[in-house]
């Protein structure tokens, strides 16, 4: 009966280690306001995993709150949706430890993520930031979601705990749902405007445009978003031979719910001088509000404690449940209070 009425789940994190930005957004956020009435829905603030790299205690604070009002002024209604903060339900540290030990090492290594990430921190390639994907496999996994809405660059963690969680069930049976990863046709990989080569990323500041920003410093970053040097000065989607434009088609396309082909047809004629800034005022004008009901969100602490403590209580409830399934399963003797 219980699986008959049961909403499908869905469920996602994003570490609070910087702003949230516009690839952050059109990758993720954007997509998980709109699903409330059709699944049981989990966002929370990743805050365990920024430990993989050196934070500032009182920024990581700040930030783990801004994150909450600006996912809450994304759309995502508190009512509709359990929001909480990642360390407040201590069962994701603990499934985590366990499927560290059902996470192979050559599994580990292959994460493209790592790579990129102890290249950028040579000096604290810590053990955390290794087994990071194990933490996140627990994240999901405790809440048996169904599918979990992220840009393209976390699908290779969302297959990793796949294969963890069949893993688990051949040993010890139905003991997890089999995740499926949520990716976004338009906005999936939104790359950076300094640099088209790679994805936007609050670590470019340059070519990252955040939700809080300044709309003239969101219009002056688009003039001179870098666009492509072919002789062609033409609005056409071409990822391989026009990166560049193809990335501001994206961005314009993900915006204003437009096709490529009526992209192409509106702006024909017209150079990148005035495509430019028409995807930087597009832009502008959909994270206005955004910014404004953060702001608005922000001023009241007390609301936003009330969320995330409402959020901890809900998420807690099923988190229990998992874990207290998987120790009994591996053979932990059960807790007598
Ligand atoms: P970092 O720059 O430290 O790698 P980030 O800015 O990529 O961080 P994450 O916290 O890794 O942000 O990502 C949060 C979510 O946003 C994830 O679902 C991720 O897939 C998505 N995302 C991040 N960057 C982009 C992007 N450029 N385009 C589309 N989605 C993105
Ligand atoms: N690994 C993700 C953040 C993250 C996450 C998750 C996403 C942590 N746990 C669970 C989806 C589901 C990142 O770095 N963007």
């Amino acid at each position: 009966m219980e699986n008959e009425i049961r909403k499908k789940i869905m469920l996602s994190g994003i570490q609070p280690s910087g702003d949230l930005h516009l690839g952050n957004y059109l990758g993720a956020v954007k997509n998980w306001g709109a699903r409330a009435d059709e699944f049981d829905c989990y966002y929370f603030m990743a805050d365990l995993h920024t430990l993989t790299v050196r934070q500032n205690p009182a920024e990581l604070r700040r930030r783990t709150l801004e994150q909450l009002a600006q996912y809450i002024a994304c759309g995502i209604d508190p009512e509709k949706n359990t929001l909480f903060v990642q360390s407040h339900v201590h069962e994701h540290a603990e499934l985590g430890w366990i499927l560290n030990c059902y996470t192979m090492f050559g599994e580990l290594s292959r994460m493209t993520q790592f790579k990129d990430k102890s290249a950028k921190n040579a000096d604290n390639i810590n053990g955390g930031l290794f087994t990071y994907p194990a933490l996140m496999a627990a994240d999901i996994l405790l809440y048996q979601a169904d599918y979990v809405p992220v840009g393209e660059d976390q699908r290779q963690h969302c297959e990793l705990t796949r294969d963890i969680a069949v893993r688990f069930n051949n040993i010890y049976g139905e003991v997890f749902k089999i995740p499926e990863a949520y990716v976004p046709k338009a906005g999936a990989r939104v790359m950076g405007l300094a640099n088209p080569g790679s994805k936007m990323s609050k670590s470019d500041p340059a070519g990252c445009v955040f939700l809080m920003e300044k709309p003239e410093d969101i219009a002056r970053k688009f003039k001179r978003a870098v666009t492509d040097s072919d002789t062609e000065n033409c609005v056409r989607f071409d990822m391989k031979e026009k990166p560049g434009v193809s990335n501001l088609m994206n961005i314009y396309s993900a915006v204003t719910g437009k096709s490529f082909e009526e992209i192409e047809r509106e702006f024909s004629g017209c150079g990148y001088g005035v495509f430019k800034p028409a995807v930087g005022d597009a832009v502008i004008e959909t994270l206005r509000p955004i910014r404004e009901e953060a702001q608005r969100l922000l001023a009241d602490k007390a609301y936003l404690q009330q969320v995330y403590t409402d959020g901890a209580q809900r998420a807690s409830a099923i988190a229990r449940k998992t874990l207290r399934k998987v120790y009994k399963k591996v053979g932990l003797v059960e807790k007598p209070f």
